[in-house]
């Protein structure tokens, strides 16, 4: 409301997605701002505002920063989760990679939990065509029960149409928002657990937040601690001083030790169920032209990311690294000191040869060619060090 009437504006729409799916080429696209597009995660780290018009209608475009999850592991995640959740945009716009949906999926479905208005926007369709990735956008939407639009960022006819689906979304007069059906149901033990803590959560929300009551109930069996604080700041809820639901908790968490389990395998399951979900919506709306592409890639992630090989290899990758800061970088040093003593010698007899003043010798030769060597060896040995700190990052 407080954005709306700052802006003079009719409705907020948030552009919401994972890094680098080109949410800030559409807001640019949309509102003719020039903020700074990138290809590296983690570069937008507040959120910009721009204006744009579509039928009469004045939109407030809210570009996020982007995540991968909204589990306010990051300040990115938490000022994206706080907007999603908090700012009362009239419509969260998910942009996803069309080359890579299915990673993309965890971070829709986490959308779809907390605001009932979401649009999905498959964004670079033209990367997937040149891959041969072909997505039934249609399909897509029913599966996810919410409007899907496919883009091309710099393409202004997709976006046009992206600016009509919201704009048909936002008079659809018949929807009901109070109770929206969602494309993810967790494990029979989640959804128990689920159904006895949403009724008094929802019974605390103020009645515009009664839809976060599932969402906020997956996170306190997720124990996750800052929704507390976000309640707090954002609706003045307390839920750790809520004796009811804390009793709630304490009893799920004494069955759960009944039974040799924990919150922490509730976890599990959640994540588990993500990402079975995600995988069953790719394969029924993904088809490759070429069935071995990705395989290769595939095969690699799978190994590199196994619990057997995932941890050893990266404790050789960082040995190598160490090894090159350390040792290795010895090797170019010493080529670069051969070299520039060679081009020394050489330049010390020309001078001789031309006669040239002791004074001009000592400057040119014996300082700049030095100063180079230096420059260059000082240049290598801190990307070197370095190298540990990008593996890291
Ligand atoms: N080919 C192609 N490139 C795109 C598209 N959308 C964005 N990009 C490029 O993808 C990169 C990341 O885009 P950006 O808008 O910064 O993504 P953000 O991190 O989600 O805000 C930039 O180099 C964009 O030019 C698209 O639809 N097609
Ligand atoms: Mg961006």
């Amino acid at each position: 409301m407080f954005l709306k009437k700052q802006f003079g504006c009719d409705y907020t729409i948030a552009l919401a997605g994972n890094p680098n799916v080109g949410k800030t080429s559409i807001f640019n696209n949309l509102t003719g701002m020039h903020q700074h597009t990138g290809n590296w995660p983690g570069k937008t780290v507040s959120n910009a505002y721009g204006m744009c018009e579509h039928n009469g209608k004045n939109y407030l475009l809210v570009d996020l920063p982007g995540t991968y999850s909204l589990m306010s592991n990051s300040a990115e995640e938490e000022i994206a989760r706080n907007y999603i959740c908090f700012g009362n945009a009239d419509i969260c716009v998910v942009v996803v990679d069309a080359t890579c949906l299915e990673r993309n999926l965890n971070l829709v479905f986490q959308v779809l939990e907390m605001t009932p208005n979401v649009i999905v926007c498959v964004n670079l369709l033209d990367e997937a065509k040149k891959k041969s990735i072909e997505i039934d956008l249609d399909k897509l939407s029913k599966l996810l029960k919410v409007p899907v639009v496919g883009t091309i960022a710099n393409k202004p006819k997709t976006l046009k149409k992206l600016l009509e689906v919201i704009h048909s979304t936002l008079t659809d007069s018949k929807k009901d928002t109070s109770s929206v059906s969602l494309p993810i149901t967790y494990d029979k033990k989640v959804e128990d657990y689920i159904n006895v803590l949403e009724g008094d959560i929802k019974d605390i929300l103020p009645s515009t937040k009664k839809y976060l009551s599932r969402w906020i109930a997956l996170k306190m069996l997720d124990e996750n601690s800052s929704i507390n604080d976000a309640l707090k700041s954002n609706l003045n809820i307390d839920l750790q001083n809520d004796v009811y639901i804390q009793e709630k908790i304490d009893k799920i968490k004494s069955d759960l030790e009944n039974e040799n389990l924990s919150l922490s395998s509730l976890r599990d399951k959640i994540v588990f169920n993500i990402m079975a979900k995600a995988e069953e919506i790719r394969k029924e709306t993904c088809t490759f032209a070429d069935s071995k592409y990705n395989l290769k890639t595939r095969k690699i992630d799978k190994i590199l990311t196994s619990k057997k090989f995932g941890i050893p290899i990266m404790l050789v990758f960082l040995a190598v690294i160490f090894w090159i800061t350390i040792t290795g970088a010895n090797y170019p040093s010493r080529l670069l000191s051969d070299f520039f003593g060679f081009i020394q010698d050489k330049l010390l007899i020309l001078f001789d040869n031309l006669h040239v003043p002791s004074f001009w010798t000592n400057i040119l030769i014996y300082r700049y060619v030095s100063d180079c060597y230096l420059g260059c060896v000082c240049y290598a040995s801190a990307y070197g060090n370095l190298l540990p700190v990008i593996y890291f990052a």
